[in-house]
């Protein structure tokens, strides 16, 4: 579910996303009562399009400059692939395939679940749409030490977008690479770094231009360095990245402007804390006038107990390029209660100023928690101040 502007300026619309097959529905904003599918504005549903369902969709802010949001939406075709089309605004009528503004033919199209986000990270005005798509692996031709495989791909296309858009030639492409360590036999167990899990944007630097945050919670760039070939523990701890814009080209995590690791990660050791598992640009926390980062990482323990509660690090701006050891995080926001796997930080969110004192607050997700009842799932709303 989404809330965005898609039809006038100054509305406000709702975005009700049934999941893969389930179909979309566009509502106004200021509606009461008890309501119903013939109450949307737009809807699409297989029953209208019964060669397409649709799979996740997202607003993508203004890629085309009329100052209305956009809908990205991942549709699944009966060939089993799953290109991205793009509506602009307004949209007045229409969801359907053959009315979209863009398609966008993935360079792995048979992947089914994407990460969405956008920002205008060419400052020309257009907001431009980053695309993760964590399961991309491309073994490269090194076969044998796999030292040009890839493994997570975030494609960036900056707007405006119509007709066909091939992301083979995207504006800027990073990719991950796949975690491997090897055994005494001379060969490797291996998983996948989950690179472009979770994407967000937002102006972290100050510079007016926005800026990309990645996520990746099986992420092992770092300890899995060239000359620790050999030494990495097999549970990379998650990782985290953060991209100034401008963005173009060809690159890799480990070109980040900023790179999060987990606690032990620097001694090839991580704690398993699946950092990355969400990101978000968390407006300014903390009132001085940067801009703030919060990372979700649902495998942190808390200290002297063995079960898994979850929760985010919150990191206040500016921040100077370079490595971060999460350990030295301005804050660490566990999850409560004793929940084993309450997965808190499975998503996380700036949320704005809610009780109106100046500072931005934050919204943190627990599906797994318990105090409402066996896995009823809770969300955290933690309030901005001075610091914590
Ligand atoms: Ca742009
Ligand atoms: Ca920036
Ligand atoms: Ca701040
Ligand atoms: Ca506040």
């Amino acid at each position: 579910m989404w809330a965005g502007r898609f039809f006038e300026a100054g509305g406000r619309e709702i975005v009700l996303d049934g999941g893969c097959g389930h179909g979309v529905a566009l509502f106004d904003g200021q509606l009461t009562g008890e309501l119903g599918l013939q109450d949307a504005r737009v809807i699409l549903t297989e029953d209208q399009e019964p060669a397409v369902s649709v799979c996740a969709i997202a607003p993508v802010g203004d890629t085309d400059g009329d100052a209305l949001d956009d809908v990205l939406m991942t549709i699944r075709q009966p060939s089993t692939q799953y290109p991205l089309l793009l509506h602009t605004s307004p949209i007045e009528e229409s969801l359907a395939p053959a009315d979209a503004t863009a398609v966008l033919t993935p360079e792995q199209p048979e992947h089914r679940r994407r990460a969405l986000a956008s920002g205008d990270f060419n400052g020309d005005g257009f907001d431009d749409v980053a695309i993760g798509d964590p399961s991309f692996h491309d073994e490269g031709t090194d076969t044998q030490w796999h030292a040009d495989d890839q493994d997570g791909l975030v494609s960036i296309v900056n707007g405006p977008l119509s007709g066909e858009v091939d992301l083979t030639q995207a504006d800027a492409r990073i990719t991950g690479r796949r975690c491997r360590n090897w055994n005494s036999d001379g060969d490797f167990n291996e998983h996948a770094s989950t690179f472009g899990r979770s994407i967000a944007a937002g102006d972290l630097n100050g510079d007016g231009l926005d800026d990309l945050i990645l996520g990746s919670y099986h992420g092992c760039e770092f300890f899995l360095s060239d000359d620790k070939w050999g030494l990495a523990e097999e549970r990379p701890g998650g990782e985290a990245y953060v991209f100034f814009g401008p963005l173009d080209g060809t690159l890799a995590a480990r070109d980040a402007d900023l790179i999060f690791i987990a606690e032990g990660a620097k001694e090839g050791v991580p704690d398993s804390r699946e950092v990355g598992w969400s990101v978000a640009h968390a407006g300014d926390v903390d009132g001085d006038g940067a801009s703030d980062l919060l990372i979700g990482a649902t495998g942190i323990r808390r200290d002297g107990f063995d079960f898994v509660l979850g929760g985010a690090y919150l990191l206040y701006g500016p921040l100077a390029p370079g490595g971060v050891d999460l350990a030295d995080a301005d804050a660490t926001l566990l999850g409560e209660g004793l929940y084993q796997f309450a997965t808190t930080g499975s998503s996380v969110a700036g949320a704005g100023d809610l009780d109106a004192d100046g500072f931005d607050d934050l919204i943190i997700g627990a599906p797994g928690d318990g105090q409402g009842g066996s896995l009823a799932g809770a969300a955290f709303v933690v309030y901005g101040g001075p610091g914590f």
